[in-house]
């Protein structure tokens, strides 16, 4: 076939926050296409080019033989095992819709638990439908992903700015100092920071005579392009930022010109942070108090400059007050709103105006008491409130796009309380770790089969674009959206309920509509217009907003938020304590995996075994371990096995295990993921280990021990 005879479709790269454009080329004839090549678009005017070497693996996602293509029930068989039967959607929407409304109307609205996973906000079509089913069943219980990730972010906006969603942006692009603690956006491609190419911005940044100072336990990919590193004792990061802030407080460094105006509260902070001297933090952190100054000095007397914190700060025991003192940091040095500091977005489509601000500790979690954020309740709690009796376990479940058995605390203590459920349900294209414990699972379209629109991380990115891209396959017959799967269960459900049916309008169509809404319909922006410039339309730079842009009654900043000032007490309490000589451990991520489910892809995998336990030769003598042999790590919740692999890049005391492994579960359909299983960190983190501030899992910094097998 000749090269005339290809198609070239324009698409978003939906697999991780930096959105990268893509240019796929297909050929063959209508509904037997193949996809020939997947490249980085040049016109994109936020990726320029980019892409990782996960962008390929869209073609294996779609052509996965392990992808499930229909609904299918579990049914046990006479010896106790389950089998899966392919059933047609009528027989599923109808049998899920009927348990779900039976085992509320039996057991209260609670009896369902809702758990979704990361990658709903990467479709657009789940996040614009959800609500046509969930309307209907306004439960209590309800987890995501959000609470082992950016809960602290959300906490912080809301506190700080009036909204969960206005995330100041580092501005890498025109900054001269850039603080960035426990992120690795070399592996992870930037998050709450959508910044494609971010290799080519960070030489930028150095060569142009700029810093960038990382602080994380382990010298990873990002910290070697940086102009200094510091190890940091995992956990810890609170103290270190509070020295930062205090140093710029007691040496006068604080201005915060543009912002005074709006800004108030700040003074009260500076008394309550006082003891927290960088002596202090230096006793846990390992990071001397002259570095700690130096630091707090340059920052603040940069011309720009901007502090940025991500998982490693956020799924900590501090986790809240971490984002909270990264954003004081900005705000007193006057790096908030100005250009080469953090900016607001200005999205075509804007959420911050369209979606509830979001609430927190309205009500708490029945059986642990710990805080709702935004209507969810701690990932940490599911087991718990599961196999724990009364009013309110959760006797069903509905999973969309999620996979705690691997991605939450004490996974293993999950895995169990699932096989509890009087039904379960899952909207997932696998039949994994998860959704094997479910009755019925829904499998959506590929997502080279919908269009797409990436409605949150706009928001998120260095600069203003909007771009939308249209399906590259046709749907094939007998299939249905996520989204189309929320409407029919709604529909359903609401029948059930003596309620009328809803009608449902397309989700680009709800772009339309956000378009014609949203602050560029000066600029006539539509869908047409969209589809017509398919590589996305560049609106330019981030631009100062403030107090406009605000999204707090009265329009100003109020600095001294009780809640983090109120958890000082637990920190100095905490690091007044004697400390233990456990190893604490930290996850890691690499640019060719993506949490737990891209590991059934055969280009991704290949190569050496990923899932290894990083560990500093210090530690290894201590405990006469060699390299490469197996060890035990145990933690309060359980114990794994894994190869140790021996590394100066980590600090001594910490150990490394990246998470999303752990296929060797029976019953999962998944076979090249089979072959690198690995083990699940997950199993030996502590759904115990939460941040009490926010909820938030503590993923980072548990305590361990780790011997020779
Ligand atoms: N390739 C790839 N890309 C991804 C993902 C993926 O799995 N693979 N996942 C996506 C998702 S869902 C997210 S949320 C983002 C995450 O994006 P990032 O936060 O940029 O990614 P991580 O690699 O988790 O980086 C966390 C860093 O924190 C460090 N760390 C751990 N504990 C501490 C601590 O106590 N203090 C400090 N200072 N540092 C600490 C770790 O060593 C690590 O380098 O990545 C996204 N992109
Ligand atoms: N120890 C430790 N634990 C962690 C982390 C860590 O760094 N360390 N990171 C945490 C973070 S940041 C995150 S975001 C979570 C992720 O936690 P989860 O969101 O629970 O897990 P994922 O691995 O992203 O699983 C995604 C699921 O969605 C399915 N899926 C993929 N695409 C689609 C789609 O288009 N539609 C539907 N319906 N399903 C789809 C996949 O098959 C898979 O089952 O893990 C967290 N857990
Ligand atoms: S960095 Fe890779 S996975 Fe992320 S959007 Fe770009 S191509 Fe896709
Ligand atoms: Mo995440």
């Amino acid at each position: 076939m000749n090269a005339d005879a290809r198609t070239t479709h324009y698409r978003a790269c939906h697999l991780c926050e930096a959105i990268c454009g893509l240019v796929i080329q297909t050929e063959g004839e209508p509904g037997n296409e193949k996809i020939v090549s997947i490249k980085g678009d040049p016109n994109d005017p936020l990726s320029r080019g980019h892409i990782c070497p996960k962008a390929v693996a869209l073609k294996d996602i779609h052509e996965d033989p392990d992808r499930l293509r229909r609904p299918i029930k579990r049914v046990m068989n006479e010896q106790g095992d389950a089998n899966w039967e392919e059933i047609s959607w009528d027989e599923a929407l109808d049998t899920t819709a009927q348990r779900l409304v039976d085992i509320t109307q039996r057991d209260g609205i609670n009896a369902l638990g809702i758990y979704l996973g990361n990658p709903t906000v990467h479709n657009y079509g789940m996040m614009t439908h959800q609500g046509n089913l969930f309307r209907h069943l306004r439960t209590d219980n309800r987890f995501s992903a959000t609470s082992v990730d950016q809960l602290p972010h959300h906490l912080t906006s809301l506190w700080l700015f009036g909204h969960k969603s206005l995330f100041p942006i580092p501005d890498i692009d025109r900054t001269d100092y850039f603080l960035m603690l426990g992120a690795n956006p070399i592996a992870s491609n930037g998050s709450i920071w959508t910044v494609p190419d971010v290799k080519k911005r960070i030489k930028a940044l150095v060569a142009r005579g700029g810093k960038l100072v990382v602080i994380d336990p382990r010298r990873t990919e990002t910290a070697q392009l940086a102009s200094e590193h510091h190890f940091i004792s995992p956990g810890t990061d609170a103290l270190f930022l509070l020295a930062v802030l205090n140093t710029i407080f007691s040496e006068d460094l604080a201005a915060l010109d543009q912002l005074a105006p709006f800004t108030t509260g700040l003074e009260e902070v500076a008394l309550d942070i006082a003891q927290f001297t960088p002596e202090f933090a230096a006793m846990h952190t390992g990071i001397e108090a002259d570095d700690i100054r130096r630091i707090a000095r340059e920052l603040a007397t940069a011309e720009a400059a901007v502090c940025y914190g991500r998982m490693g700060v956020s799924t900590q025991a501090y986790g809240g007050l971490c984002q909270w003192v990264i954003q004081l940091i900005n705000i007193a040095t006057g790096n908030l709103d100005k250009p080469g500091g953090s900016l607001f977005t200005l999205p075509a489509v804007d959420q911050v105006s369209s979606i509830s601000p979001g609430g927190f500790a309205r009500h708490r979690s029945r059986v642990r008491g710990l805080p709702e954020f935004d209507r969810e309740i701690p990932a940490s709690t599911m087991a718990e409130e599961i196999t724990t009796p009364g009013e309110g376990q959760i006797r069903a479940l509905f999973t969309g796009a999620g996979n705690p058995v691997l991605s939450t605390p004490n996974g293993r203590q999950l895995d169990e309380a699932l096989e509890e459920l009087e039904f379960m349900v899952s909207l997932d294209p696998y039949l994994n770790e998860t959704t094997r414990h479910a009755d019925i699972i829904l499998p959506p379209t590929s997502p080279l089969e919908h269009d797409h629109y990436d409605i949150a991380f706009h928001i998120n990115a260095i600069r203003n674009t909007t771009r939308f891209s249209e399906p590259v396959f046709d749907k094939p017959e007998g299939s249905l959206h996520d989204w189309e799967i929320f409407t029919e269960l709604g529909n359903r459900v609401a029948t059930l309920l003596g309620l009328d049916p809803q009608p449902a309008i397309e989700p680009s169509q709800i772009i339309e509509l956000g378009l014609q809404m949203g602050p560029y319909s000066h600029q006539q922006l539509s869908l047409a217009k969209l589809k017509e410039n398919p590589s996305g339309i560049d609106l330019g730079p981030l631009q100062p907003q403030l107090p406009q842009r605000l999204q707090t009654r009265d329009k100003m900043i109020r600095c001294n938020t009780p809640e983090p000032l109120a958890d000082l007490e637990r920190l100095h309490h905490e690091f007044s304590r004697p400390h233990h000589g456990l190893l604490k451990l930290i996850g890691r991520r690499h640019v060719r995996s993506n949490n737990s489910w891209m590991h059934n892809y055969h280009r991704l995998v290949k190569g050496k075994n990923r899932c290894s336990l990083l560990m500093h030769p210090d530690d290894m003598d201590l405990r006469d371990i060699t390299d490469g042999t197996t060890v035990t790590i145990s933690s309060r919740a359980g114990a794994l096995q894994v190869a140790v692999e021996a590394t100066e890049d980590l600090m001594p005391g910490v150990v490394s295990l990246p998470h999303g492994f752990g296929h060797n579960r029976d019953g999962i359909r998944m076979d090249i993921a089979r072959e690198h299983a690995g083990v699940s960190c997950n199993d030996i983190t502590d759904e115990l280990a939460i941040d009490a501030l926010s909820g938030n899992a503590a993923v980072n910094g548990v305590l361990v021990s780790v011997v020779a097998f």
